[in-house]
């Protein structure tokens, strides 16, 4: 089924300068971009974004990188595309993550591990909303569409 998730490469990624490496995997694999925003997270978002893990040890630091310095946020829409996010993205500790993953390749420890991706379609429809309007986000047509699916 053709759905939508959320994705940000975070500040180390916008720092390392990886953020066209990282978007060039979703793009050759024919993923559609959706929107795409650079922005500064605020204090208030970034708690309702990370709300799950208010409590846990690791939220004020959690907190403290995500708004750390500019991230850049996208809409991406494919085929089951929430579940192959993840699995490009890796496993959360990039120590855990396979080869070839995005945290595999660009990164070492968990808490910089350079990209964030919805984890469910429930998720992502939350993320979506929480961080772009309804016109921020783009319908469109792609050139490659009858080569990426079956009719
Ligand atoms: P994911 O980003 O893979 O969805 P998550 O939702 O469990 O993982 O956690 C959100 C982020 O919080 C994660 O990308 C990095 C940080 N984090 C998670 N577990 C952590 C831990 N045990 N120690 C330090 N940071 C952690
Ligand atoms: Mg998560």
């Amino acid at each position: 089924m053709i759905e939508r998730t959320f994705v940000m490469v975070k500040p180390d990624g916008v720092q390392r300068g990886i953020v066209g490496r990282v978007l060039d995997r979703f793009e050759a694999r024919g993923i559609k971009m959706c929107a795409i925003k650079m922005m500064r997270i605020p204090r208030e978002l970034a708690e309702r974004h990370y709300a799950e893990h208010k409590g846990k040890t690791f939220y004020e630091p959690l907190l403290a990188y995500i708004t750390s310095g500019p991230v850049v946020c996208m809409v991406l829409e494919g085929e089951n595309v929430v579940a192959t996010v993840r699995t490009m993205m890796g496993k959360t500790n990039p120590q855990d993550a396979s080869p070839g993953t995005i945290r595999a390749d660009f990164a070492q420890v968990t808490g910089r591990n350079i990209v964030h991706g919805s984890d469910s379609p429930e998720s992502a429809k939350r993320e979506i909303n929480l961080f772009f309007n309804d016109y921020e986000l783009q319908k469109y047509e792609k050139i490659d569409e009858s080569w990426l699916f079956e009719e």
